[in-house]
C-alpha cells in the first residue's frame, strides 16, 4: 500500500469526570485524530496518547502536531509499505517524539488490518477473544468519595482497582481501602511522586498485599527502582520509564521491575509494543496494557493488543462509558462482568463515526503530495 493522504484532527471531548494523579489534574481531553488513506482509498485510523501539558512524558498535542506535519507525514506520504513494521523503520531517524510516531503508525497497522479483511489482533498475532480490564480511579476529594468510585467500579464487575497515590494520599487511604475491600484485587500507581527517601513509607505498603505499586520513583529511572525492589516484596510495574524494546531489556537485566504496563503511545507504536511484550514473555515478565484516557480509536488499539498470549493481567482500557457520554465509535467499547469482547471485524472492528467525530473537531488539516505542504525527510 501508498499512504497518499493524512487527515490530522484536534478534537476536543468532555470527560464524565476530572482525573487527579500526582502530577496534575486533567479535565476536559484534548488529542490528536489520524486518519491515513492509500491509494485506492481505504482508510486507517490512529489516536494519538499526548494531553495539552507535558506532565507524563515530554510529548504534548502541540509538538505531536509539529513532528506529524514537519517529518513523520512527509517521511511517509508515497512510500511502498508493505507491512507495517516497516513505519518505525522509516521513522527511526527521528529520535523519541513516540506518542507522535504511535499517533499513525497505529493508523497504518489498522489500515493494513483492514485491507487484508482481518481483525487487527490478528495481524498482531492475538488470540485471546475476551480481554480481563480493570479501572483507574484517579485522587478524589476525600477517601469516602473513593471508597463510593471503588465500590461502584467493583460492582460493575471490573477486575482490578488501580488507586493513584502521592505522598499525604497512600497508606492511610490504602489502608481504609483493604477494610472495606480486603481481597479485591488492588495496585497503586505513584506516577513518579516518591524518592529512595521513602522507602520506610514504601515498605510498609506491603502488608495490603497490593497486586503491584507502579511507577514509585523517578519518572526516568531504573536504578533506584532496581534498588527499591529489593527492599520491598509489592512487586514493581514500570510505566513512565520504559520507553521502548531497549529501555525493557535494561531494566529487566537490572532487577527494575516484576511487571511492565505496555501503553503503545509512550513506546511509539504498535511494533515496539509488540517487541517489548515478546521480550517480557521471554523473562517471564507479566505486562498488562495502560491506558491514556483515549477516545475509541485509541482504546480500539489497546483491546487489539492485549490479545497477545502474555497480556495475562487486567489493563486500564475501561469501558467507553466510563468516560464519555458517546464515543467516537461504532459500536462503543462495553465492559461486560470485566471483560471486553474483541470485536471481529477487519482492522480495529470499531467504526469511527464521522458524524460525532465531525461535532468534536476544532481543527484539521489535510495532508497529500499534492498539497506540497510538507518538508522533505532526509534520505
Ligand atoms: O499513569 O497510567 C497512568 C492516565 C493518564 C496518564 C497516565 C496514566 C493514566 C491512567 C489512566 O492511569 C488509565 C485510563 O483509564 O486510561
Ligand atoms: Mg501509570
Amino acid at each position: 500500500m501508498i499512504i497518499k493522504e493524512v487527515i490530522v484532527r484536534r478534537l476536543r471531548m468532555k470527560m464524565k469526570f476530572q482525573f487527579t494523579t500526582s502530577f496534575g489534574t486533567i479535565e476536559d481531553k484534548e488529542f490528536l485524530l489520524i486518519e491515513v488513506k492509500d491509494e485506492n482509498g481505504n482508510n486507517g485510523w490512529g489516536e494519538s496518547g499526548a494531553f495539552q501539558a507535558p506532565w507524563y512524558t515530554e510529548e504534548t498535542i502541540e509538538t505531536n502536531r509539529h513532528m506529524l506535519e514537519d517529518f513523520l507525514i512527509p517521511a511517509l506520504l508515497n512510500k511502498e509499505i508493505e507491512h507495517p513494521d516497516q513505519v518505525s523503520e522509516i521513522f527511526s531517524p527521528y529520535k523519541r517524539n513516540n506518542m507522535a510516531k504511535a499517533a499513525i503508525e497505529t493508523a497504518v497497522w489498522d489500515l493494513y488490518a483492514r485491507n487484508k479483511g482481518i481483525p487487527l489482533a490478528t495481524a498482531l498475532g492475538g488470540m485471546n477473544t475476551k480481554i480481563e480490564v480493570g479501572v483507574s480511579i484517579g485522587i478524589q476529594d476525600s477517601v469516602e468519595d473513593l471508597l463510593r468510585v471503588i465500590d461502584r467500579h467493583v460492582n460493575e464487575g471490573y477486575k482490578r482497582i488501580k488507586v493513584k497515590i502521592m505522598p499525604g494520599w497512600d497508606y492511610d487511604v490504602i489502608r481504609k481501602i483493604r477494610q472495606q475491600f480486603p481481597t479485591v484485587p488492588l495496585m497503586a500507581d505513584a506516577n513518579s511522586a516518591y524518592t529512595l527517601n521513602d522507602i520506610p513509607l514504601l515498605k510498609r505498603l506491603d502488608e495490603f498485599n497490593l497486586m503491584m505499586i507502579e511507577q514509585p520513583l523517578g519518572s526516568d529511572d531504573i536504578i533506584d527502582h532496581a534498588q527499591l525492589q529489593k527492599e520491598i516484596r509489592t512487586p514493581i510495574c514500570l510505566d513512565e520509564s520504559i520507553l521502548s524494546y531497549e529501555d525493557t531489556r535494561k531494566a529487566i537485566e537490572l532487577g527494575s521491575c516484576k511487571i511492565i504496563n505496555i501503553k503503545i503511545s509512550r513506546v511509539g507504536g504498535l511494533t515496539e509494543a509488540k517487541r517489548i511484550h515478546d521480550l517480557c514473555k521471554e523473562h517471564g515478565i507479566a505486562v498488562w496494557c495502560g491506558g491514556m484516557l483515549e477516545a475509541g480509536v485509541g482504546r480500539a488499539h489497546n483491546i487489539a493488543l492485549s490479545t497477545l498470549d502474555n497480556f495475562i493481567l487486567p489493563g486500564d482500557t475501561a469501558g467507553s462509558s466510563r468516560y464519555w457520554e458517546r464515543d467516537i465509535i461504532d459500536p462503543e467499547v462495553v465492559v461486560e462482568d470485566g471483560y471486553i469482547t474483541v470485536p471481529e471485524g477487519p482492522g480495529i472492528g470499531y467504526e469511527p463515526n464521522l458524524e460525532i467525530i465531525r461535532k468534536l473537531t476544532i481543527s484539521e488539516k489535510t495532508y497529500s503530495t499534492k498539497s506540497g505542504a510538507c518538508l522533505s525527510p532526509p534520505e
